[in-house]
């Protein structure tokens, strides 16, 4: 057998067939439909744990319980934190609201992270938001220009978001989801990984800033032979992000 034709278990896994990817699409419409439930949950005063809660129940309600990982909502200054556990925190009046949610269908993960202004954004909100989104469709245009070394996407956005925001992006561009959560390729500074076409990524750029709070915003795409499709279906735009 030639050497060169031996493939490892997670270069195998990370290539969907149609079936797994319909799966997953499937899941990642649920997702929707649950961030669209929980975005008109909201109001004044409604604590996270209490859109935590609704989300897991939505979730039930649309016949997909078996969670990718645990929802997080994150109001204010708490969406700074990246691992952030929802609490009693309120929602109040010029708050960034973060929702980082996906589930399961046939064991095939979702992943999407959207973040809200709940009212009218302040000019340094609405700067780290635009941002944000400009180191996402940097890396994104690498990869329909059809580079596939994982560090230089990753580069794309890093260096990007770099130049304004120092050493803020705390993570990793992104991850090839699947039957868990995070699974091979990844996007990040010293990767050596080559991107597959048939895999599924996550690109999920973020600025994380202690006492102001964070903007994330994650899709998942198909890396496709060409480029990529886009497999998460709400919108990200500046005007689509702010609630009130
Ligand atoms: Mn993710």
């Amino acid at each position: 057998m030639n050497i060169n034709k031996i493939k490892l278990l997670h270069e195998v896994r990370a290539v969907k067939n149609k079936k797994e990817l319909a799966s997953l699409i499937k899941a990642q419409r649920i997702s929707e439909k649950v961030l669209l439930d929980a975005v008109s949950f909201l109001k004044d005063g409604v604590t996270e744990l209490q859109v935590e809660s609704f989300i897991k129940k939505s979730f039930i309600k649309h016949g997909a319980p078996i969670l990718s990982f645990p929802p997080i909502v994150a109001f204010g200054k708490n969406t700074a934190n990246i691992h952030h556990e929802s609490n009693k925190t309120k929602l109040k009046k010029g708050d960034i609201v973060m929702f980082d949610i996906g589930t399961t269908v046939n064991h095939y993960c979702s992943d999407m992270t959207r973040t809200y202004f709940w009212g009218k954004p302040n000019a340094k909100q609405k700067k780290v938001y635009l941002d944000v989104l400009k180191a996402q469709t940097l890396a994104m245009n690498k990869i329909k220009n059809g580079e596939r070394k994982a560090w230089m996407i990753d580069k794309s956005a890093r260096s990007f978001l770099a130049k304004k925001y120092k050493n803020n992006f705390k993570h990793g561009l992104g991850h090839g989801v699947g039957t868990v959560i995070h699974e091979w390729p990844n996007f990040k500074p010293k990767s050596t990984d080559i991107i597959p076409t048939g895999c599924v990524m996550t690109v999920e750029p973020g600025i994380y800033l202690k006492g102001f709070g964070g903007v994330r915003i994650e899709d998942m795409i198909l890396i496709t032979q060409k480029g990529y499709r886009l497999l998460t279906n709400i919108p990200s735009d500046l005007k689509s992000a702010i609630l009130k």
